[in-house]
């Protein structure tokens, strides 16, 4: 069983003006094509074959000696998630289960949403900021690179790319205006209240 790239879950053009065309053309077509290519390269001769992708993440993280496996199967992990994080028309009303628990955790939506922002403009280079579940409380959270907290068992409910590659076609340098659209207008809040269902 080999890592394949699934078709984005809308067409390349459906989030405008939020995230280009071609934003999508070169995220989805070339750099997570390349994540899958380079973790069914790199698996080979590991013993990991065959095992499913969360399996070779956990088993690759904090391994010097399989750090290239890791960074691209984990990346393929989270970029399989991260286009089912976004929707066109998203960032609207939150199911109510899901508001009700960001509300108790965070004290509102608007802090939990002004501090998922700021993990991600205050992740120095590349990385990711997370929307976590941890023993029953929802947290925030950032990592570098490709990591992200499935990697060491954790539960992530919602993960945005700060990656330059995610915005900078789109928005430059202002990566805080990026994670703004991002969170206001793109987010699947049925796909994060659906992964908060299955953490139960
Ligand atoms: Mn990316």
């Amino acid at each position: 069983m080999s890592f394949e790239l699934p078709p984005l879950p809308y067409a390349q053009d459906a989030l405008q003006p939020f995230m280009g065309a071609e934003t999508l053309e070169y995220h989805h077509g070339k750099h997570h094509q390349a994540y899958v290519t380079q973790s069914n390269n790199l698996v080979q001769g590991t013993g990991l074959e065959g095992k499913t992708l969360e399996e070779v993440v956990q088993a690759s993280y904090g391994k010097p000696e399989l750090t290239g496996l890791f960074n691209n199967a984990s990346q393929h992990l989270n970029h399989l998630h991260f286009w089912k994080w976004m929707k066109p028309n998203g960032g609207g009303s939150i199911p109510g289960e899901l508001e009700a628990k960001l509300t108790e955790d965070f004290g509102s939506v608007d802090e939990f949403k002004a501090q998922f922002i700021q993990a991600g403009v205050t992740q120095f280079g590349s990385g990711w900021c997370w929307l976590t579940m941890n023993n029953g409380k929802l947290a925030v959270t950032k990592t570098p690179n490709g990591e992200s907290p499935i990697a060491y068992g954790g539960v992530a409910l919602l993960g945005c790319d700060v990656w330059e590659h995610s915005y900078y076609l789109d928005y430059r340098n202002a990566r805080p205006k990026y994670l703004e659209a991002w969170v206001n207008s793109l987010v699947n809040w049925e796909y994060v209240a659906e992964l908060y269902g299955q953490a139960g």
